[in-house]
């Protein structure tokens, strides 16, 4: 039996041809187990010599078996890692860098400069109540000035903001001054052409203490002005007006793009509007509850893809909202 086991044994090539051997001498029904279960047909003083014997044989049997199994294993793992072997010597495929945003770009930009002028980041909902976004910004229902927006609503009392100047109320309504911080974010009009996108990206900045006044506010947009543009590019102040600051004014910068052909002016006179500006006007402190004898300050709107597109050269807003690659790719 000895030999013909060994005999079986050397013919095995894998893993299952082992499990058909034990199964044939050790299984339930296997060689093995049934002369284990015949001994009891066998004479009683017969029974322990040949059960010695068949157990002897049965040990050498699972010790055969139990050595060939390790042997297998170790030759599978053997193949399987000789087939799974790593060419270092391959060229990796290449995964292409993306770029920021040009808008996210800027809009970092222009966050850093305030920050070192000691403003913090405030932050607002896009869609905000008519009390945020007009009523406590001194325009009542009834206000012509609710003309000068194009208003996106979604209910009688709900809007998608149309600037990011809701976003002085709710500050003010949490916060005793002094208060200096800026708001970015988007914004929504239902507006559209080579300067006006329906959504596009505003920076607010308000800032309120005792005594704070309008060389206050030019100082801090010309400061910023200068570092965002250089120092010597022009800016103007013109007198404007909106419901929540008296006086107004709007900021324009001298707009000259350039690219490989040379320079020219925009076609906008050669000055771009870049942002709403002015004095918080007393009403808008009364909203918050606020003492206009007390306090005063100044506040701003501007628009960031203007200033993209003064920075970068681009005479054609709509371009930052198309996502041609080519144009994105540039930046
Ligand atoms: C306002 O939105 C005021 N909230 C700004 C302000 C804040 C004034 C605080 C006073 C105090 P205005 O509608 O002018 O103002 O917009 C401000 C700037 O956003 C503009 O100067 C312009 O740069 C930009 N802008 C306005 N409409 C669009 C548009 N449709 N697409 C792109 N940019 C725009």
């Amino acid at each position: 039996l000895k030999q013909t086991f060994l005999e079986e044994l050397k013919s095995v090539r894998n893993l299952a041809d082992l499990s058909n051997i034990k199964v044939k001498y050790l299984g339930k029904k296997g060689i093995i187990t049934s002369d284990l279960k015949s001994l009891s047909k066998v004479p009683p003083e017969e029974r322990p010599l040949l059960g010695k014997r068949i157990n002897e044989i049965k040990q050498f049997i699972e010790t055969e078996l139990d050595l060939q199994e390790s042997r297998l294993k170790h030759e599978e793992l053997k193949r399987q890692l000789l087939s799974e072997s790593l060419d270092i010597t391959l060229s990796g495929k290449f995964i292409p860098f993306g770029t920021l945003h040009p808008i996210n770009k800027v809009l970092s930009e222009v966050t850093e400069i305030f920050i070192k002028m000691g403003f913090s980041v405030e932050e607002g909902p896009e869609v905000e109540l008519d009390y945020y976004n007009f009523e406590a910004l001194n325009i009542p229902r009834d206000h012509p000035a609710r003309d000068m927006q194009d208003t996106f609503y979604i209910s009688d009392d709900i809007v998608l903001r149309t600037h990011t100047s809701p976003v002085q109320i709710r500050v003010m309504e949490k916060r005793k001054p002094p208060v200096r911080f800026i708001a970015p974010g988007k914004v929504y009009r239902c507006d559209a052409d080579i300067t006006h996108t329906p959504m596009f990206h505003q920076v607010e900045g308000l800032m309120v203490d005792k005594g704070i006044t309008f060389s206050n506010l030019k100082g801090v947009l010309e400061a910023f002005l200068h570092q965002m543009f250089g120092e010597n590019i022009p800016v103007r102040f013109r007198p404007s007006f909106f419901p929540f600051t008296e006086p107004s004014a709007e900021v324009d910068i001298g707009c000259i793009l350039c690219n490989g052909a040379g320079c020219r002016v925009c076609k906008t006179s050669g000055w771009l509007e870049i942002m709403g500006a002015g004095m918080v006007n007393p009403r808008v402190f009364e909203y918050v509850g606020y003492d206009p004898e007390e306090y005063s300050g100044f506040a701003f709107g501007m628009g960031i893809e203007r200033i993209a597109m003064l920075k970068y050269s681009i005479d054609d807003i709509r371009l930052f909202f198309e996502n041609d690659i080519r144009f994105l790719k540039q930046f």
